[in-house]
């Protein structure tokens, strides 16, 4: 069983990629299943196998612990952490082989706090993944995606196992997706385009820490994919399936 789990900033694009790409398998023939462990969500645009909201609900959180929007969601995620075990076993009831896991709309609540490392972790799979999207639409400027890569390479560090950063939106952000790809793919073009922004004043640093995630590939390998055309989904579920099988060259 592969677990991927989709993490990434609010409206990034993470709940429609996990019905993309359930569906992308089941029209192979694979099976597959979708998680949503987002207690907060109202409306998803799949239908989940397993749900989060069965056990834990956000309205009910907010009035047992007599708590605002934000501190119920931190609650909810830890909550949900303590119900892992069951999770775990409607998940392996299933006895599929893609497990899509749909992760709460706020990334900082996944992936900063213990809850998220410890689900992360404790989930019994054969190999897992994690991808980390990342809007076009919110990368707009040199110093944006910076932000966002590092925001990427830190999600990946907390949470310790291999990871791909997509680009999402690719349908509707063609020429920010085009501009982003040759910044990440290249230090001079980036560093040309920084300096022609008002950002230009941080030039050092922003161009430091570029060239550092660069260095370490941290972030700047990027995947860019439409949810809604299915473009861009042949290398990303190659990149994910070669990473399931150990790093080998992934043919078919
Ligand atoms: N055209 C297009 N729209 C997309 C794509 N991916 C996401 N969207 C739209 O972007 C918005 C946010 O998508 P969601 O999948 O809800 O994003 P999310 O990251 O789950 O959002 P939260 O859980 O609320 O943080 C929705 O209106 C989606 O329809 C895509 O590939 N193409
Ligand atoms: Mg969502």
């Amino acid at each position: 069983m592969e677990v991927t789990f989709i993490t990434g900033t609010a409206g990034s694009g993470k709940s429609l990629l996990t019905g993309a790409l359930k569906e992308w398998y089941v029209n192979r023939g694979e099976d597959a299943i979708a998680v949503n462990l987002d207690p907060g969500v109202v409306e998803l645009p799949y239908d989940p196998d397993v749900d989060v909201r069965d056990k834990v609900q956000l309205q009910e959180v907010m009035q047992d612990y007599g708590l605002g929007p934000n501190g119920a969601l931190i609650m909810a995620a830890d909550l949900t952490a303590t119900k892992l075990a069951e999770i775990q076993d409607e998940i392996d009831s299933f006895r599929a082989e893609n497990v899509i896991v749909d992760t709460p709309g706020q990334t900082e609540l996944f992936a900063f706090r213990e809850s998220g490392e410890f689900i992360v972790g404790e989930t019994r799979a054969d190999s897992k993944v994690l991808l980390f999207l990342l809007d076009p639409l919110l990368a707009s400027t040199p110093s944006n995606f910076l932000s966002l890569a590092l925001l990427s390479a830190s999600v990946g560090l907390r949470l310790k196992i291999p990871k791909i950063t997509v680009l999402t939106k690719r349908d509707i952000a063609r020429d920010g997706v085009k501009r982003i790809t040759e910044w990440s793919k290249d230090t001079k073009v980036f560093e040309d385009a920084l300096s022609a922004t008002k950002d230009g004043e941080q030039y050092s640093l922003y161009s430091e820490l570029f060239r550092s995630l660069r260095r370490l590939s941290f972030g700047t390998d990027l995947y860019p994919v439409s949810s809604t055309t299915q473009e861009g989904m042949i290398a990303l579920v190659g990149e994910m399936t070669r990473i399931a099988r150990g790093g080998e060259e992934f043919t078919d």
